[in-house]
């Protein structure tokens, strides 16, 4: 049960994401270092202003035409973005004909068991990630983000990731996908790595996503095209970066 929180408090936001966490803690969907994990992200997200600035606008159109432009493209679920966004991951797999695949760094099968009633609650068609018979490996990965699914991760096009562990970043982009991260530390080895960066919190991306790719599947072809042939993807974290610095 999530712990109300007055929304009369300046910083109400910050403490129902908060609350939201722990509540999937106490529920079996986050694992302790979920917690240190977000307290990190929440003092980047400080110093972004805890807004989208045009910079991340601008990865998450980029970031939406490739996945409306992909075959195969798959939403990759941890803990942390299933008790903070289910819903809207669900409707963004929808949006953008992506498929769901739980994949946890503190690997157990009861946590992804938990993770998949809560994205199927919410109506998700499929979520892959759970059948050990559909299980692939990807070498050079030593922690338990090594195992992917078959018909997922392993034989997908682009990948939407976000709370992403460095290693398996690299790796999936060395295996030739194309990786969309959603990391607020612009120093991350994932944010480093990744095809598109998005410098901007997971809570704010999702439904953002949503709307962008509602608009930008009316368009040509061409269109998308362009729109990701004009994203930089090293320069806009550089702007990301010096808002940091500069302070929003
Ligand atoms: O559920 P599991 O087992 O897969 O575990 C997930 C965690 C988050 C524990 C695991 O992936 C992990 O240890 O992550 P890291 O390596 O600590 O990386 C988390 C990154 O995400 C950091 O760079 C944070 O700044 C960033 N981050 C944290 N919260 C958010 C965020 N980025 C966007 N939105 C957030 N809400």
């Amino acid at each position: 049960m999530i712990r109300k929180i007055p929304t009369t408090h300046p910083r109400a936001n910050s403490l129902i994401i908060r609350e939201k966490l722990v509540d999937g803690f106490r529920n079996g969907i986050v694992v302790p270092q979920g917690l240190i994990a977000h307290g990190r992200g929440e003092a980047f997200d400080y110093l972004l202003g805890e807004k989208t600035t045009k910079y991340a606008y601008e990865a998450q159109r980029a970031a939406a035409s490739l996945l409306l432009l992909s075959n195969k493209s798959i939403i990759s679920v941890n803990g942390n973005t299933a008790a903070l966004c289910a819903k809207d991951l669900v409707t963004m797999s929808n949006v953008t004909k992506s498929r769901i695949e739980i994949n946890l760094f503190h690997n157990s099968s009861t946590r992804a068991s938990s993770i998949a009633r809560i994205l199927t609650k919410e109506d998700a068609f499929d979520v892959l990630g759970l059948n050990s018979k559909s299980k692939a490996i990807i070498r050079g990965i030593s922690s338990n983000r090594k195992y992917v699914d078959k018909d997922g991760i392993m034989n997908s096009d682009t990948i939407f990731l976000a709370l992403e562990d460095g290693d398996r970043t690299e790796n999936l982009v060395r295996m030739g996908k194309t990786v969309i991260s959603v990391d607020l530390n612009p120093l991350s080895r994932t944010a480093i790595a990744s095809n598109v960066t998005i410098i901007d919190n997971i809570v704010r991306v999702v439904p953002n996503m949503i709307r962008i790719s509602e608009q930008l599947v009316k368009k040509d072809k061409s269109y998308l095209l362009q729109l990701i042939k004009n994203f930089d993807n090293k320069e806009n974290m550089h702007k990301s970066l010096l808002m940091i610095k500069k302070g929003v």
